[in-house]
């Protein structure tokens, strides 16, 4: 074997393939991959996964992987045989709750530029003949959907990645690692020691065993999930499957052919973790591919087979396909692979610097995600943006292992539930609070939940303000997660003035010598102001997307805070920082409260120790003063669009601000998530990572007014410049008909799918349900947006639609 690589893979399953594959195809060759098993059948997941590929997915990013990765498929083939099946898809609805998410999932698919539609009983049993008709009230169907050889694939892309190049060794495992300043020179193999500039893990369920070779803690939990093969009850046919792949939500069930038999997976079992130190690191099968219908056993992946687990699903599986009543099980596991917290996978590169993760990734995804990675690893910012699948997304406490266990267990419980995208998770919580939380407990607050935190959406004590109001009532899915005190609470902070708990908004202070250097460089702002200044500013990537936006706020010559959109954005500055910079994530420590509306300066004048009148301290600038006793940092900005501060101070005093602010009189009272969400959208203000992410544009954005390319160089500022007019744009949609709704929605234009919605809310000020939506740039007539398949006629109106001239923020 070789002594030494560019860029080293551990684990030869689909993922490692897929990413060795687009490396080659980019020109990326100096390439090992190294598999402790045998190839192409390494007894990883992907040696015995069924390979059933269903495209349509909440996440844009991961509906986006999966076509990407059944193009490639497609156009794989291993002598003559095809590497993907299009059989089609059709998930089935068995109560009344299923068929209208299956057409909130049509609205989905199309949204994200997937072919679907809905069928009648008759039309789903035309296409699965064994299905009983009469159990089903209609199904999801999607043409080009369909059956994954991964095996194949994975040898597909083996030979052509070898033909370019790359090698392949099998039967080699990776023992350990030689760190050095925090970095690998060298992987440990059975076969010798490889010299590599960048290792990427790519295990599987062996993962963490790797992440830890290198201190590394990659927050994934392997959990058995049960598969079965029936006895024969089909008509073989010439090809090796005909039948459309089969989904039964209703019981967490799935069913693929397997020639004259049924393949049948079940999530509807207790959850079954496993330790990946239990795991055998031989892996080996020997067999060179193994049979669909059964030939397991021996693989490290799999483990023996618990009938007993199989019962409720193996008599609805007989209920539904009444063919099954005539068979048996013939040969079934218990299978592993990773589940996550949020159920994404996790890509990206680890805290030692050359260490790259590309774990618990689906047979669905890998060929997308292994293009995304190649791209990665080659230096560039992935296409697709990958936002909802970095590693970086998890604080710290996410990656503990009680945490894990608890999420991964629930995203098991989960997989085939329909699933509010508001819903919070139940355990564990309460996990962080703010020091406001015993309070907005006694106020009867309604909490949600986002990134541990506890967030109020509304609060029971402010039933009051519905009084003499009419608040628009949202249908029943848009509903859920709410109450017409949010809508109250909208519209009384418009007119008095609110506190919103704006502690979970994440925030660095970047400090030292260089920090004045090292914002100048990531973000596209003029932040060689004075100190007291605050800006507004976007990070790029070097491609000109956009990776975040921020407000940078001078406290000091050296002493900057930095309001984030995560801790993504913490560890892109630490990241980029040198010996004269230091990033300290400060969120945690401390506490924040916006205090907004007209009567916000009243409230505050009297318990601040300085000026706050519009003169003494203007928009857009920051201080520092006490409230009463409280030290407070005060940055007047507000992404509701009212005149108001943001007031931070340590953790210790949040109670007493809270307490000097709520006793203060002027009709002050505390406001939810909802009614902020509701308003930053009619102000205008766009959120990151659900309306703009890397693949955009500041221009397509609506946010190159927060590009300063006169300022000298940054990241991104030759590609901002080359950026020419936007083919699309970042629209904003009143639906005409008053219905309220969520976000992702599909918009079409004259009947034709154009775009799709991002943020959305009800717009209580200007009385109307408002949308942000991308669309190509020229479109904005004869607009409709479905919504649980129903068409609402939209029109663009003008952005910001409330107070574009800023005059209630200026005063
Ligand atoms: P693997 O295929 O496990 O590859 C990792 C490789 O790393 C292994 O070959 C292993 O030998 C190697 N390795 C590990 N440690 C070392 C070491 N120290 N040195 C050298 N090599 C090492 N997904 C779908 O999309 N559709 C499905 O229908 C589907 N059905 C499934 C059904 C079952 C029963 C199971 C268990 C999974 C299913 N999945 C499905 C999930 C899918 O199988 C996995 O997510 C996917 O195969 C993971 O691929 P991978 O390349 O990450 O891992
Ligand atoms: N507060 C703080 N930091 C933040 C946010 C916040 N960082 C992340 C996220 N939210 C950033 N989003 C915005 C969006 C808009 C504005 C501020 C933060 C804003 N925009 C002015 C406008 O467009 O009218 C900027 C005008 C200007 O640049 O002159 O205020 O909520 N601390």
């Amino acid at each position: 074997m070789v002594t030494s690589a560019h860029i080293l893979l551990v684990g030869a399953g689909i993922v490692g393939c897929s990413t060795a594959l687009h490396l080659a195809r980019q020109g990326i060759t100096d390439v090992l991959v190294v598999d402790q098993g045998p190839l192409p059948a390494t007894g990883g997941s992907s040696s015995h996964a069924p390979g059933l590929v269903f495209q349509t997915n909440a996440s844009e990013t991961l509906s986006r992987l999966a076509a990407d990765t059944v193009a490639l498929y497609s156009s794989l083939e291993v002598d003559g045989r095809p590497c993907f099946h299009p059989v089609g898809g059709i998930e089935v609805a068995t109560t009344p709750e299923r068929w209208d998410d299956l057409h909130r999932k049509l609205g989905l698919a199309t949204a994200w530029g997937i072919d679907a539609e809905l069928l009648d009983p008759g039309e789903v049993r035309e296409r699965i003949p064994a299905i009983d008709a009469g159990c089903v009230l209609g199904g999801l169907h999607v043409a080009s959907d369909g059956i994954a050889k991964p095996v194949r694939a994975a040898e597909a892309m083996m030979r052509e990645a070898r033909r370019l190049g790359v090698r392949f060794e099998g039967g080699v495992e990776v023992t350990g690692f030689d760190l050095r300043d925090n970095r690998i020179t060298a992987v440990r193999t059975t076969s010798g020691d490889v010299a590599a500039e960048i290792v990427l893990c790519c295990a599987g369920i062996w993962g963490p065993k790797i992440g830890r070779m290198a201190g590394v803690t990659i927050p994934v939990q392997p959990l058995a999930h049960q598969y079965a093969v029936t006895t024969p009850v089909l008509v073989a046919s010439e090809t090796e499957v005909s039948q459309p792949i089969l989904r039964h939500q209703d019981h967490s069930m799935y069913f693929r052919q397997v020639h004259d038999r049924y393949g049948i997976g079940s999530y509807r079992h207790r959850v079954m973790p496993v330790s990946t130190d239990e795991l055998s690191p031989t892996a080996a099968s020997g067999t060179e591919a193994p049979p669909e219908g059964g030939g397991w056993k021996g693989m490290a992946s799999v483990h023996p087979f618990t009938p007993a687990d199989f019962a409720g699903p193996w008599r609805e599986a007989r209920r539904l396909l009444p063919v099954l009543r005539d068979a048996e099980i013939g040969e079934g596991m218990n299978g592993l692979f990773l589940f996550t917290a949020d159920g994404m996978p996790v890509l990206g590169r680890s805290e030692v610097d050359n260490l790259w993760i590309a774990e618990a990734v689906w047979i669905t995804h890998a060929g997308g995600v292994g293009r995304a990675m190649a791209q990665w690893l080659a230096g560039r910012t992935p296409d697709v943006d990958l936002r909802q699948a970095d590693l970086r997304r998890f604080d710290d406490f996410a990656r503990s292992p009680a945490y894990l266990a608890q999420r991964s267990a629930q995203s098991f419980r989960e997989v085939y539930d329909i699933i509010h995208p508001q819903q919070p998770p139940e355990r564990p919580r309460p996990l962080r609070t703010s020091p406001f939380h015993d309070r907005q407990r006694e106020l009867g607050a309604v909490f949600l939940e986002a990134n541990g935190w506890e967030r109020p959406h509304w609060y029971g004590c402010n039933e009051p303000l519905l009084e003499g109001r009419d608040i628009a009532e949202p249908g029943p899915w848009a509903g859920r997660f709410w109450s017409p005190i949010v809508g109250a609470e909208h519209l009384a902070l418009r007119e008095r003035v609110a506190m919103v708990d704006m502690t979970p908004l994440a925030r660095a202070e970047v400090a030292g010598p260089g920090a004045e250097a090292l914002l100048d460089r990531l973000t596209t702002g003029r932040i060689d102001r004075p100190p007291g200044y605050v800006t507004y500013a976007l990070m790029l990537t070097p491609e000109g997307g956009i990776r975040s936006d921020v407000t940078v706020a001078r406290l000091g010559r050296d002493h900057f805070q930095v309001g984030c959109n995560g801790p993504r954005d913490i560890a892109w500055l630490r990241e980029n920082t040198d010996a004269d910079a230091q990033v300290r994530d400060i969120t945690g420590g401390t506490c924040c409260i916006g205090l907004w509306g007209p009567r916000a300066r009243d409230v505050l004048a009297p318990l601040a120790d300085v000026d706050v009148s519009h003169e003494a301290f203007g928009l857009f600038r920051a201080r520092r003063l006490h409230v009463g006793e409280v030290p407070v940092v005060a940055l007047r900005l507000s992404y509701v669009g009212e005149l108001g501060w943001e007031l931070y101070t340590s953790a210790d005093f949040g109670r007493r601000l809270w307490d000097l602010l709520a006793a203060s009189g002027h009709g002050v009272f505390p406001a939810g998530r909802g009614a902020f969400n509701g308003l930053r959208i009619e102000k205008g203000y766009r959120a990151w990572g659900t309306d703009m992410w890397t693949e955009h544009t500041p221009a397509e954005a609506g946010l190159a007014f927060a590009v300063k390319p006169d300022k000298g160089p940054f990241v991104g500022r030759e590609a901002f410049l080359r950026q020419g007019e936007p083919a699309r744009r970042l629209r904003c949609l009143r639906v005409d008909d008053g219905t309220v709704l969520l976000g992702s929605e599909p918009v079409l234009a004259d009947g034709v799918p154009v775009g799709f919605t991002t943020s959305a809310a009800y717009g209580h000020t200007l009385n109307a349900s408002l949308a942000y939506a991308w669309l190509p740039t020229h479109t904005n007539t004869n607009l409709t947006i479905r919504y649980f398949d129903q068409p609402h006629p939209a029109t663009v109106i003008d952005d910001p639609a409330f107070d574009p001239r800023m005059t209630r923020m200026r005063r």
